[in-house]
């Protein structure tokens, strides 16, 4: 046996004593690059296996990793059961349903939208944006007539269960984020597909019954989302103001870039949000998804609860992801 094969043997043997989540990523650390080794792979925000099977389509044909987030992120948009994305998200505290999503392809171009309405699927609004206009970012009525103008249809996105949630909450009128809610919240989905084409989506309703006009971090190219070719892709969940004020996700892609796997790289990001802000990060959630070009992935997150789904040489799954405070 040769020795690299003896070392790669011995790795392996030590991480499936250490955990599968160990095992996968030492498989993704030690073996060859071949395209199709451990690529393509999608890793999505939550339990989200609807939405990482959506993007398998896409990538297990050999299509492109931008149509495999985009076809990711439409399905928990459509769906009127998550009551935190696009159709069936909770209103802000005045009743509407206020949208925010953004795409980044492999060319490192990007678009997105915010605080649109009645839209949908933001996420392709987005992409639009990112293919059809020379910015990146529309917001509010412009983006919705540009959304019109696209051949969008205007809907209303306010679900009957969404509306009843909004005049439960109207009669006390708190606003309090609360931690990992329903354990389905905004869905940050980034893949690398078998030609190391790496993208990125990231689409919600952020917080239920915020302010009208706010706008959280998952438009937010670098905050919410950000994703590199030439290295990987990170995305973000939880308290977006926390992940605003530091660029989350811009910064997670950095650390990667010097090195880090995306699992430290995550974790990296989280302890500087602990440092930082230690009060609030006590109090609130907020969890990053990761992977590198060469197919390794990761999640770590303030509070334990954040898992997130990956599905990788034609397994899907949903992973806990470690987390900075403990139970
Ligand atoms: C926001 N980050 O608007 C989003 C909401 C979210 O888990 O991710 N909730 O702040």
């Amino acid at each position: 046996m040769n020795s690299r094969r003896a070392f790669l043997e011995h790795t392996l043997l030590g991480a499936i004593t250490v955990g599968t989540l160990d095992f996968w990523n030492a498989i993704a650390e030690h073996t060859a690059a071949p395209p199709n080794g451990r690529l393509p792979v999608v890793i999505a925000t939550w339990d989200n296996q609807k939405a990482t099977d959506a993007a398998w389509q896409v990538l297990a044909k050999g299509g492109r990793a931008l149509d495999a987030v985009e076809a990711g992120a439409r399905i928990p948009e459509a769906d009127p059961m998550d009551t935190s994305v696009g159709y069936g998200g909770f209103p802000d505290r005045d009743g509407n349903v206020t949208l925010d999503a953004c795409i980044m392809d492999e060319f490192g171009k990007a678009g997105s939208v915010a605080f649109l309405q009645h839209i949908l699927h933001p996420i392709s609004v987005a992409r639009r944006v990112m293919e059809k206009t020379p910015h990146v970012l529309l917001v509010g009525d412009g983006a919705l007539e540009f959304a019109l103008a696209e051949g969008f249809k205007k809907e209303n996105l306010l679900t009957e269960t969404a509306r009843k949630a909004w005049e439960e909450w109207k009669i006390k009128s708190e606003y309090k984020p609360v931690i990992n809610i329903e354990r389905h919240d905004t869905i940050g989905i980034v893949a690398v597909d078998d030609q190391q084409r790496v993208s990125g989506a990231c689409t919600t309703s952020g917080m239920a019954f915020k302010m009208r006009g706010r706008v959280g971090d998952s438009p937010i190219i670098g905050a919410g989302m950000f994703s590199d070719n030439e290295v990987g892709a990170a995305a973000a969940t939880g308290l977006g103001e926390m992940v605003l004020r530091t660029l989350g996700s811009f910064l997670l892609v950095e650390e990667m870039r010097r090195g880090k796997h995306p699992m430290k790289a995550a974790e990296t990001v989280v302890r500087r949000l602990a440092q930082k802000y230690p009060k609030e990060a006590r109090e609130n959630q907020v969890g990053y998804v990761a992977i590198d070009k060469k197919g390794r992935f990761g999640g770590f997150s303030l509070q334990p609860g954040f898992n997130y789904t990956v599905y990788q040489q034609g397994v899907n799954r949903v992973f806990e992801a470690d987390s900075f405070f403990k139970k």
